[in-house]
């Protein structure tokens, strides 16, 4: 396959491991966890794998011999840069321990681990993929792995291949997944551990231990470099609005992230207007106002930043979404047989009559999306939900109506922009490339440890990678129950933008002046090679979060 110049230089970059992980190790047992809520619910939920302590990594001066370890490796859900340096790492760390160890990926995600599709994943593969971005190694995909049935199709070839460690690579969903499969095999002690490893562009697999997933970094930066060339090119031209949606299915993170990045007149954080519990009309009328008082100074033209998830933050559309989660999981079949004309009607007809009136004043395309298919893991596809079509238009309405009032006298033209896909597969930038082998280098610690049910830890990430802290933490611990398709469930509590958290803090001081002083910022594109003040820094949100401590 032909590789351009930056692949085949990026070819040659040895991420840097955490100093610890350079030598054998030995893991050290800390305090025992508990949940971070329903203790009582999640521990009946998960005799076997409740509670157990959190692991640190240290020296080991006298390691004992090495065994040679079978590994099986998934990736699941939505691509996001890095994930195949910890396949890459994964794969060095069980040659170190011993050069006899194999190393299995299942194809297309959690469906290739049931249908048993695989490959073995050999060093001239493993070589082709370092410091790559994307999942093509293996692929990935969404099934949801959650039926004893799939479980048990997938120890079938687990035996076959006499593999003992699985290692999920995932969001939060995917670790909720690997957390039930470590339980089960180990009630039914099928010989495998489990072992889970934060993946998401959102950001919004985070605690203390596991403080960013990876590819958020990556991402935000791609995404940053273009809304920075937008915002030059919106301060040349001094004609446009520019809508930009981005990815993040449910949390702000992202949106937060670029708009510290790139400083732009009006960044919306979903988190926010479901806490000061803001109307759709609301969120218009701010970014309404913003754009008549930059008129007045003579500047009609600007840059939005929009999060991904924004609707179902608005407090009477998440109501909305939730019953119509539960109504369409009760009725599917009665619904599917609606006519697609009548299907608003039906749909009307059946809610609450507060639900009702808040969906039946949404735009056609977005109460359509509403009940459109859930992804295998109940959720709504908010990807596909034009938000940044839908509120430039309510603005402009809103302008029209401010102009007849004589409150506004610019001009208005918006152009609209969705940048998702174009950062989920860039090449990992030196912080992801490095947190990511040193996250799969550390799972194959874990697995030498014989723990099942830990997610891979690596922190201290404001610090130079060699300094970082390797570990694993009990995947339970970051659970709480939720209603996913009308039934509680145990799953891993989501991390919002925390609105006392110093990103957002720092965001809200700012931002009146961003509104209405032009103060756009060029982060320019990711650089691989170069000073580190230029190539190594983490995300502004990672390092508000963690360089006070
Ligand atoms: P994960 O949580 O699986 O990492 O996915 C992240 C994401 O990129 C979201 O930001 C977005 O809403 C979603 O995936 C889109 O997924 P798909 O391309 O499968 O529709």
């Amino acid at each position: 396959m032909k590789k351009s110049a930056l692949q085949k230089a990026r070819a040659n970059y040895q991420p840097k491991l955490p100093i610890v992980l350079t030598g054998a190790v030995k893991a050290v047992e800390g305090k025992p966890t508990t949940s971070v809520a329903d203790q009582d619910e999640i521990k009946k939920l998960f005799p076997n794998t409740y509670g157990l302590p959190e692991l640190k990594f240290e020296k080991n001066p006298n390691p004992g011999p090495g065994k040679p370890l079978n590994v099986g490796v998934i990736l699941s859900g939505g691509q996001a840069p890095g994930g195949h340096n910890v396949i890459c790492g994964l794969f060095d760390g069980i040659k170190k321990i011993h050069r006899d160890s194999r190393l299995f990926g299942f194809i297309m995600g959690p469906g290739g681990f049931v249908d048993h599709k695989y490959i073995e994943l050999t060093a001239p593969i493993i070589n082709e993929y370092r410091n790559t971005g994307g999942f093509d190694i293996i692929g990935s995909g969404r099934t949801k792995l959650e039926k004893k049935e799939q479980f048990d199709k997938g120890l079938e070839i687990l035996k076959e291949l006499d593999i003992k460690a699985l290692v999920i690579i995932g969001g939060d969903d995917s670790n909720t997944n690997a957390a039930i499969l470590a339980e089960y095999y180990k009630e039914i002690n099928a010989g495998v551990q489990v072992i889970g490893c934060p993946k998401t562009i959102d950001g919004d697999l985070k605690n203390d231990l596991i403080e960013t997933s990876f590819g958020f970094d990556t991402a935000t930066k791609v995404y940053s470099e273009v809304i920075g060339n937008i915002e030059r090119d919106c301060n040349s031209a001094k004609k446009y609005w520019h809508f930009i949606k981005l990815m993040g299915r449910s949390a702000s993170h992202i949106a937060l992230e670029c708009g510290l990045q790139t400083q732009p007149n009006v960044c919306i954080i979903s988190e926010e207007v479901e806490a000061k519990n803001m109307t759709l009309q609301d969120v218009v009328d701010n970014i309404a106002n913003v754009v008549a008082r930059r008129a007045e100074d003579g500047n009609n033209f600007g840059t939005v930043l929009i999060p991904e998830g924004l609707i179902e933050f608005i407090p009477a559309v998440k109501k909305l979404i939730a019953e119509l989660n539960d109504f369409l999981a009760a009725n599917a079949a009665e619904f599917a047989a609606v006519a697609p004309a009548q299907q608003r009607t039906f749909i009307i007809e059946h809610l609450s009559k507060e639900n009702a009136e808040v969906y039946a004043s949404l735009p056609e395309g977005v109460a359509r999306q509403l009940t459109l298919d859930r992804d295998p893991h109940g959720n709504v596809q908010v990807s596909l939900i034009e938000t940044e079509k839908l509120l430039s238009e309510m603005v402009g309405k809103r302008l029209a109506k401010m102009k007849e009032e004589g409150k506004y006298n610019g001009k208005f033209s918006a152009l609209h922009h969705f940048f998702g896909y174009e950062g989920r597969c860039a090449d990992p930038s030196n912080f992801d490339a490095d947190y990511c082998y040193a996250l799969g280098y550390n799972a194959a610690q874990l697995i030498n440890s014989g723990v099942t049910g830990y997610m891979s830890s690596v922190r201290n990430l404001v610090k130079p990678s060699v300094q970082w802290i390797a570990g694993g933490i009990p995947i339970t611990m970051m659970m709480n129950m939720e209603r996913r398709n009308g039934e509680l469930k145990p799953v891993i509590q989501k991390a919002l933008v925390d609105l006392n958290g110093r990103p957002f803090k720092k965001f809200a001081e700012m931002r009146d002046n961003w509104a209405l002083n032009t103060c756009y910022v060029y982060p320019g594109p990711i650089q691989y090679f170069g000073p580190a003040e230029v190539c190594d820094q983490p995300s502004i949100t990672l390092q508000y979060e963690h360089s006070a401590k």
